[in-house]
Parts: C-alpha cells; sequence; structure tokens
C-alpha cells in the first residue's frame, strides 16, 4: 500500500502543471495518510504506557526490596503494637457498648463548640419553678428554647420514689448484666473503676454513716431489660410536648452529700430532664463563655419530686449534693 502511494507521491512531483505549494500539500497529505493507516500514535501511546507502569512496577519493588531504615522499624513497631491493637479495642468496645466507634477528645469539642447565640440566657434572671404546665406553654417557652426550668409537680404516679435505692440498684444490676447494663460511666472524685465496684461498698458507706467516705456516680444504662424495669417506674414527664420523645437512654446520678459533678459542658444531642427521686441537689448553671457578659450565673435547688429541663450542652453546670440523704437522680434526653 505506501509503496502504491509513494508511486503516486512521485508522479505528482513530476506533473509540473500545478503549482509547487498544491504539489506540497498533496504530498504531506499523502504522508499523513500513511501515518494514520500504521496506526502509529494508538501503539506509541500504548508503549509509552506499558513503559510507565513496568517503571512504577520496578520502583515499587525496589522500596520493598530495600532494608528498611531504624525509624522506618520504629515507626512500624509502634503501629504494629500499638495503633491497630488500640484501634481494634475501641471498635469492639464500641460495637459492645452500642456507641459511636470515635469520640472526639473533651478539648476538641470544647475547641469547635460553635458560638452560642446569647438569647438562651439573656433575660434569665432565676430558674423558674413551675407547677401544673400546659405542655404546649412549655414547648412555646421552654422546651428548645435554652431557659432552664424546674417543675415541681413532675412526678405524680411515679413509683421511682418508692421504689428507687442503693439496694434497688444493687440487685439490678447484678451479676450477668453488670458488664453490658451500663455504657458510661462517670465515677468522679471516688476510686470506683466501674459500676461494679459501687455495688461493692460497705452499706455503711452506701448508707452514708458518720465517718463512711463520701462517694458519687453516674453512669447511662444502655441494657434494653434494666430499662424496660426503669421504665416500670417512671412515665415521660406530662409537660415535655407530645411530639417529643424521650431518649431510650437512662442516666442515673447517685451519692452523697458533698459531692457532684464538677463545672462541664455536655457534648449531646438534644436538652435533657433529670427527675430529683431522692434528696436535694444544687444545680450551678454557668451562661457560654461568649456570654459571660450578658448573662449571669443561675443557681437552683432541686428537691425530691422535682424535674430539672436543662439544656447541657449550652449550659455549663456543676452540681453538689445538699441533703443529708442519698441523692438518686434518673433522667434522659429529649428531642
Ligand atoms: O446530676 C449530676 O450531678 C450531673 C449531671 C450532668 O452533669 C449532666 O447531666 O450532664
Amino acid at each position: 500500500m505506501s509503496h502504491n502511494n509513494d508511486n503516486d507521491a512521485d508522479a505528482a512531483a513530476t506533473d509540473t502543471s500545478k503549482p509547487s505549494m498544491d504539489l506540497a500539500k498533496e504530498e504531506f497529505r499523502t504522508i499523513l495518510e500513511n501515518i494514520d493507516e500504521l496506526n502509529l500514535s494508538e501503539r506509541i501511546w500504548q508503549l509509552h504506557r506499558t513503559r510507565m507502569r513496568l517503571r512504577r512496577k520496578r520502583r515499587l519493588r525496589r522500596l520493598f526490596e530495600r532494608p528498611l531504615t531504624s525509624l522506618e522499624k520504629i515507626f512500624l513497631f509502634v503501629i504494629a503494637t500499638c495503633i491497630i491493637p488500640l484501634i481494634c479495642a475501641v471498635v469492639v468496645k464500641r460495637t459492645v457498648t452500642d456507641k459511636c466507634l470515635i469520640t472526639t477528645p473533651s478539648v476538641m469539642q470544647k475547641v469547635f463548640r460553635p458560638p452560642e447565640s446569647c438569647s438562651i440566657c439573656r433575660d434569665v434572671q432565676q430558674v423558674d419553678k413551675l407547677a401544673a404546665v400546659d405542655p404546649a406553654i412549655f414547648e412555646q417557652r421552654y422546651a428548645y428554647s435554652g431557659e432552664p426550668v424546674v417543675i415541681t409537680d413532675a412526678m405524680m404516679n411515679w413509683t421511682a420514689p418508692e421504689v428507687f435505692s442503693f439496694a434497688f440498684f444493687k440487685k439490678l444490676y447484678h451479676g450477668e448484666k453488670m458488664s453490658s447494663g451500663h455504657c458510661q460511666f462517670f465515677p468522679y472524685k471516688t476510686e470506683f473503676q466501674s459500676l461494679q465496684d459501687v455495688f461493692e461498698i460497705s452499706d455503711d458507706r452506701a448508707s452514708m454513716e458518720k465517718g463512711a467516705k463520701p462517694w458519687y456516680v453516674g453512669w447511662s444504662n444502655c441494657d434494653d431489660e434494666i430499662g424496660a424495669i426503669l421504665r416500670e417506674h417512671y412515665q415521660k414527664p406530662y409537660f415535655l410536648p407530645a411530639t417529643a420523645e424521650t431518649k431510650k437512654t437512662d442516666w442515673i446520678f447517685m451519692g452523697s452529700r458533698g459531692y457532684g459533678a464538677p463545672m462541664h459542658v455536655d457534648n449531646v444531642d438534644h436538652p435533657s430532664w433529670q427527675a430529683q427521686i431522692k434528696g436535694e441537689k444544687l444545680w450551678i448553671l454557668e451562661p457560654p463563655r461568649e456570654c459571660h457578659y450578658v448573662c449571669k450565673q443561675l443557681t437552683v435547688t432541686v428537691h425530691p419530686g422535682e424535674i430539672i429541663v436543662l439544656d447541657t450542652n449550652r449550659w455549663y453546670h456543676q452540681t453538689k449534693i445538699v441533703s443529708e440523704d442519698i441523692s438518686i437522680t434518673i433522667g434522659a434526653e429529649y428531642d
């Protein structure tokens, strides 16, 4: 084929009747057609790609065949002995306890906390205490506004005040259920490592006899069976909006006079209610840092039979048991 075209080109070249520019163009077109027919450009590309692939492979092989530097050895050792087992442990623990896989460290939560609108606290001079609350009014004024409130008649028909005690929880979490029955545990200032340790204290300490070491703990219940038992003794607080759901995870705080939770802000999804089943608890509420100049600190003591409603994501809060009796509370988030 190319031979014939060469002949054609030669013939055209000898045809002196055509202007030389036309001849040159024709000759160039013929050459291009020949190149096209050879599929040269496609082949060149293929060759180039294969060359690059081989080069990459060779580079990788060289990387793995060469001996590791000391730094690389240390790096691999740390990954194999610390980081991989740590990740596995976190995944297993979180899967078992049905929680998020990764918890943002609290320092990071604080650093990246978006600034609050001071409307949650600007005009709040005190924590209101209300009774016989219409859920519609509660929804309008308090449920999602961030303004803290205490409802004083909130536990009518609940059996929790008669039933909940140190002994009740000890029995509830006894044995098998103990390990899976709670998912978060706050020992606060105590020496306890787990909820199990709490229920092993002496009767004297549990009932806070004179001279016994004080204690205060909090935990969330993630065991469905235990949750169902707890719910036999309380109902969704009557003042919450009909559309609001109270979350499945109950939070229980229990302990003795003088102890409580230190000042902190939470990183949870929703506002919460907390029912004071026994004892008395003082709450100290600080507005978000960015509102310190426009809002004031609030304090309120919650008595047995009262429920405090608080957005613990927005208000910094600290608690202290002020009763001689044991303090027992149960609560949950609501949406
Ligand atoms: O009830 C308490 O003592 C502490 C409660 C608390 O810190 C919370 O609910 O975030």
